[in-house]
């Protein structure tokens, strides 16, 4: 039994050992980055069953990719080796304030080339969620018409489908273009998870509550919109559950917070067998919405898209126990 697949793109990540520009940082460590995958470790360490699907180059670093989701017990069998292309690679650029500056080299990656003939029935075998993301739907010429046969083959296969834009405006070639394609995806999925941010770009509309009731009239029984230091919310049937943040003293680096809360709130909702049921949902809703908002807020503590985050033990110590 596999809890959750998801399917996206890695990439070797360089992050400088300096902060300053990237024209004379000449220190680098070397470490993995990915939505998906960053979602599959995440879960993983919560005790979720957990497969992640990509394409990697046949090359050292699809490798490390790889190794290191198979070494944070995560289900690597269906990986595809692209002999042809390169795995992408991504830096990061540290600054004295504001967030990282990213630079990606993933144009004609091996995972830029998914496309519809690739998929196969055996991947969501035995499995009950689907997690995507936007950002596979940005990467090449074929990746839209691949990410809406996955998640409409997860639908007919039973499984329950998650999706967060993820929106990375460096991807796309404009900005309408993004908001067509997101849009069309946004109907495929039973659970939408924007940012504030990425709501309003979507809809053009600026209340949050409009928002969320205009991304239920297109199809996901749940939106869950982050709210950022104001914390998180979710809106399902007639109903509307706000959960406070988890505040931070200060915040080093914030990619990959999302991808936490995303994995914090799946977390929760799937140990339950009908995760969408209404009455399911009154249930769990703030619970769920409690752990992401603890998951998104620890993300944003260290350098680093993943490696921070928490195992299970350590999540119920923060939630559950009183200090002396
Ligand atoms: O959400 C964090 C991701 O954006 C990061 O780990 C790398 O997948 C990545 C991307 O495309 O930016």
């Amino acid at each position: 039994q596999i809890d959750v697949v998801t399917i996206g793109e890695s990439m070797v990540l360089f992050q400088p050992m300096m902060e300053g520009p990237l024209t004379y940082c000449h220190l680098f460590s070397k470490s993995i980055a990915g939505a998906e995958s960053n979602v599959a470790i995440a879960l993983s360490r919560l005790g979720k069953k957990v497969r992640w699907i990509s394409r990697v180059g046949n090359d050292p670093f699809g490798q490390t990719i790889i190794s290191t989701l198979a070494g944070e017990c995560v289900d690597v069998s269906h990986v595809i080796k692209d002999e042809h292309a390169p795995t992408g690679i991504y830096f990061k650029e540290f600054k004295q304030y504001g967030e990282p500056n990213i630079y990606y080299y993933r144009k004609f990656s091996a995972a830029s080339n998914f496309s519809k003939k690739d998929i196969k029935l055996e991947w969501l075998d035995h499995a009950r969620h689907l997690h995507v993301t936007g950002i596979t739907s940005a990467l090449g010429e074929h990746t839209v018409e691949f990410m809406k046969e996955v998640m409409k083959l997860a639908k007919e296969k039973g499984l329950t489908v998650s999706f967060d834009p993820n929106l990375r405006y460096k991807l796309w070639d404009n900005e309408k273009k993004a908001k067509e394609v997101i849009n069309s995806l946004i109907s495929l999925s039973d659970v939408f998870l924007p940012g504030i941010e990425e709501a309003k770009f979507l809809t053009g509309m600026e209340d949050y509550e409009k928002n969320a009731q205009r991304f239920l009239e297109m199809g996901p029984k749940l939106v869950v919109i982050k709210l950022g230091q104001k914390g998180s919310v979710a809106f399902f049937g007639k109903k509307k559950v706000v959960a406070e943040a988890v505040t931070v003293e200060n915040v080093v680096d914030p990619i990959g917070a999302g991808d936490a809360f995303a994995a914090g709130f799946l977390s929760v909702l799937l140990n339950e067998n009908n995760p969408l049921d209404e009455t399911v949902l009154d249930k769990q809703i703030e619970d769920a919405l409690k752990h992401a908002n603890l998951l998104g807020a620890l993300a944003t503590q260290f350098k680093g898209d993943w490696e921070s985050s928490p195992y299970a033990v350590e999540v119920d110590r923060l939630l559950f126990e009183k200090e002396p």
